[in-house]
């Protein structure tokens, strides 16, 4: 079975997505996400000029052989557009097999190791009133764990709060489709360590006063802090017993979870702009965190995240996919049929695309009950409708960034 078509696709029904549709001699096609929130056409380039003329001919049943050849012949390894573009062939080869085998694709990951995925949502308010009201709106939504995140006083605008969601009155959904926000430049926020550290326990003491113990709370930091700042935030939310506080400090030093380590027993999760196995060396051998936040379509595909999640199963550390609307609905189905598979799932981030790219990618998987499950459909059972992507040109969009009061550029 060989591959005789390679082509990728953009389009920007919500958003900007980019997906890879391989095509064998016989006619079954496979899909995977290769799209880079804000740098989507460096790996449209990459795909198109340099890895799909490789792919033409080549038996598509090698999927490990594709991956080794992809990573090795470049010379140039790693990074985030290298192994979101190795991810989308890996993920379309997957997906090929699984369709000629008949199956849905985690029963060749192993078949299914639980019924469904745990997911969290994000909910979030510049005031109290507002995080309740969007809390208590998850719940309905069936949401049984949740992401907490706060305006804080004096600071205008900050990333992950709700005036970025949308809310569609066809569907009665909130969803967060443009954190990127469209246009030549990304958006300025500002930014404050210490007033954010001051606030951000009070604001799950209220959390938890309204709504219990029971209740799963994750919060994302969003890389800002120093390593001491980061240990003395997880301290001041051990009170609040969180499910996990996720990337206090910019991934890049793995050593500075060291301290917080030694200052806290709130669970940490960190990975979501790693990209192979190296990046997670010292942080899973010395058990500095809890939870990886890898996602399929940033880091290599399915071949190279089951190895990262194998090795971290080692340690009895679990995942916590990726899956803002920036991961596609192909790469999120990738990872619900991997989440599915593994011994060592945690939970799965799942934010609610909007309509319009529901109708460019048609989907198998089911939120029900705050659980996921990717169906049973033969493949990762998404299908892209290539006419109506072709509706929705690319748009530029970025990432917004911060400064702190004095001008100086902030960590992420
Ligand atoms: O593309 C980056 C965003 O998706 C990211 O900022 C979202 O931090 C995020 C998360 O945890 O979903
Ligand atoms: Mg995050």
């Amino acid at each position: 079975m060989r591959i005789v078509a390679a082509d990728v696709i953009v389009t920007s029904p919500n958003r900007n997505f980019v997906t890879l549709k391989i095509t064998t001699d016989d006619g079954v096609t496979g899909l995977g996400d290769a799209t880079l929130n804000g740098r989507e056409l460096a790996v449209v380039s990459y795909l198109r000029d340099h890895v799909a003329p490789l792919l033409i001919g080549i038996d598509a049943h090698r999927i490990e052989d594709t991956w080794q050849f992809l990573y090795r012949s470049a010379y140039w390894r790693r990074g985030p557009v290298t192994m979101a573009a190795i991810a989308a062939v890996d993920v379309a080869l997957w997906d090929i097999k699984a369709k000629v085998a008949g199956m849905p694709l985690y029963q060749l990951l192993g078949g299914a190791s639980r019924t469904g995925l745990l997911a969290y949502g994000h909910a979030s308010g510049k005031t109290q009133d507002e995080l309740f009201d969007s809390i208590r709106e998850h719940q309905e939504q069936g949401y049984k764990a949740i992401r907490v995140q706060t305006g804080v006083p004096g600071l205008k605008s900050i990333y992950g709060i709700a005036s970025n969601a949308t809310f569609e009155a066809n569907t009665g959904t909130r969803y967060d489709h443009e954190p990127a926000q469209r246009g030549a430049r990304p958006a300025e926020e500002d930014w404050d360590t210490r007033s954010y550290l001051r606030h951000l326990p009070t604001v799950f003491e209220a959390v938890r006063h309204e709504f219990g113990p029971e209740l799963p709370l994750l919060h994302d930091g969003h890389h800002r802090m120093t390593p001491i700042q980061a240990a003395k935030l997880a301290k001041s939310l051990e009170p609040y017993d969180l499910f996990w506080l996720e990337d206090i400090t910019p991934a890049e030093n793995q050593e500075a979870l060291r301290l917080v380590r030694q200052h806290s027993t709130t669970p940490l999760a960190i990975g979501e702009i790693f990209n192979t196995v190296w990046d997670y060396q010292t942080i899973i051998r010395e058990q500095l965190i809890d939870y990886v936040r890898s996602a399929v379509t940033h880091t290599g595909g399915i071949s190279h995240l089951k190895k990262v999640l194998e090795y971290a199963a080692q340690y009895q550390i679990k995942s916590g996919m990726h899956g803002p609307t920036d991961i596609s609905p192909v790469g999120m189905a990738a990872a619900m049929h991997l989440g599915l598979a593994i011994h060592n799932f945690g939970i799965q981030e799942y934010m609610q695309h909007g309509s319009r790219t529901n109708e460019v990618f048609q989907q198998s998987f089911t939120f029900t009950d705050g659980m996921l499950h990717p169906g049973d459909n033969p493949g990762l059972g998404v299908e892209l409708d290539v006419d109506e992507a072709g509706k929705y040109p690319y748009e530029q969009a970025y990432l917004p960034y911060n400064r702190l009061a004095d001008g100086t550029v902030h960590d992420w």
